[in-house]
């Protein structure tokens, strides 16, 4: 690197610029966790329907938190020579401003560094990833409001100003970084970009496995049945009668938490048929119990998955009989639903009181 273009990153232009694109990426972020985290551990309405919502809020979660690694390492080398200004402290405001910094630099790493652990299904901790991610969220978006507010004047003033050629080539360099990571890693869940993203972490020709049978200790008792419970009432069914009723075909996409997605067609029983015959009331939550007794072998669907035609219970996919991997003998799949709740082996369905 030439030196003058080294030292043209240490700019507030250069830093305002990078503080804006961060700031849009955070804010992409952040929403769209919300969005995942209401769908999967609340019970605020998530919607059946557009089906591949979730797929694309969550793919632009991973994606945006993917492209603000490189905007990061931009934006601390164009301030880094600011962190270690003397005096430290000067007011108690600016110890708010500093301290706010320090926080969300703190919190900024963890978020990054815990979200690419996990799309790597790399789980090197303690806690549980779900709750540690969200609640440090807040915590980015709180002091990043006290950042910005800190910064506002400085940052519009700076934005204002016309950038030199030197400057230009910095920002321009940070931007192909962050352009370069998404082309690499989109191809996840874009599926026209699966040939050209050489980092994708899910791409496989046809769709991923999550989690296998093998890896799920699952094994399919030869005398497997569905159990369908209700308070009152409770009617076993086997796979053949299961094969019997009416079978409905639905395109919906497999969308993970982790970004990763992929459309797939899939034929079973819909679930409100399957209640109707066994006699089951309507207009209650299922719980839906797996054979695989780990942290995702339980789910629940909302009433209103449990009426939608488009939810059903899958026997084959791509027209073939379920492999074990993908859940054999049947599966949950629902429009709209984040993968972790598409539950793999299911044993029985508990219709709520
Ligand atoms: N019982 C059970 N169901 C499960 C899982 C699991 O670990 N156990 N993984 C879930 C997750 S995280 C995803 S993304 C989807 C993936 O489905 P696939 O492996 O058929 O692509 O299955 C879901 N269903
Ligand atoms: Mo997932």
């Amino acid at each position: 690197m030439r030196p003058r273009f080294r030292s043209a990153a240490h700019d507030p232009v250069v830093s305002s610029r990078l503080g804006l694109w961060l700031g849009v990426a955070f804010a992409v972020c952040f929403v769209t966790g919300l969005a995942s985290h209401a769908a999967q551990f609340t019970t605020l309405p998530w919607p059946t329907r557009p089906v591949g919502l979730y797929r694309v809020t969550q793919g632009l979660h991973v994606l945006s938190g993917i492209a603000a690694v490189p905007l990061l390492v931009a934006k601390l080398w164009s301030v880094y020579p600011k962190l270690f200004e003397r005096p430290a402290v000067r007011s108690p405001a600016h110890a708010l401003e500093r301290g706010a910094i320090l926080v969300l630099l703190a919190a900024v790493f963890f978020e990054l560094a815990t979200g690419v652990f996990n799309i790597a299904q790399s789980y090197p901790w303690r806690f549980y990833f779900p709750a540690a991610h969200y609640a440090v969220a807040w915590i980015v978006a709180g002091a990043l409001v006290v950042h910005v507010a800190a910064k506002l004047p400085a940052t519009r003033a700076a934005l204002a100003t016309r950038s030199d050629p030197e400057r230009r080539a910095f920002l321009r360099t940070a931007g192909v970084a962050a352009a370069g990571a998404l082309l690499a890693t989109a191809g996840s869940t874009v599926p026209w970009l699966r040939r050209v993203s050489p980092l994708a972490w899910r791409s496989a020709s046809g769709l991923p496995v999550n989690r296998t049978a093998a890896a799920a200790g699952v094994v399919v008792p030869p005398d497997w049945r569905l159990t369908i419970a209700w308070a009152g009432g409770r009617r076993t069914v086997s796979l053949d009668e299961l094969n019997a009723l009416p079978q409905r075909t639905a395109e919906l996409p497999i969308a993970c938490v982790e970004g990763w997605s992929a459309s797939a067609s899939w034929t079973g029983v819909r679930i409100s048929d399957l209640l109707a015959f066994a006699g089951a009331p309507t207009g209650l939550p299922v719980r839906v119990v797996s054979l695989d007794n780990g942290l995702y072998g339980r789910s629940t669907l909302p009433p209103a998955y449990v009426a939608d035609p488009l939810t059903l219970l899958a026997l084959r996919v791509d027209g073939e009989v379920l492999s074990p991997d993908h859940g054999y003998p049947c599966r949950v799949i629902a429009p709209n639903r984040p993968g972790v709740l598409q539950t793999k082996w299911v044993t029985r369905l508990e219709v709520r009181a």
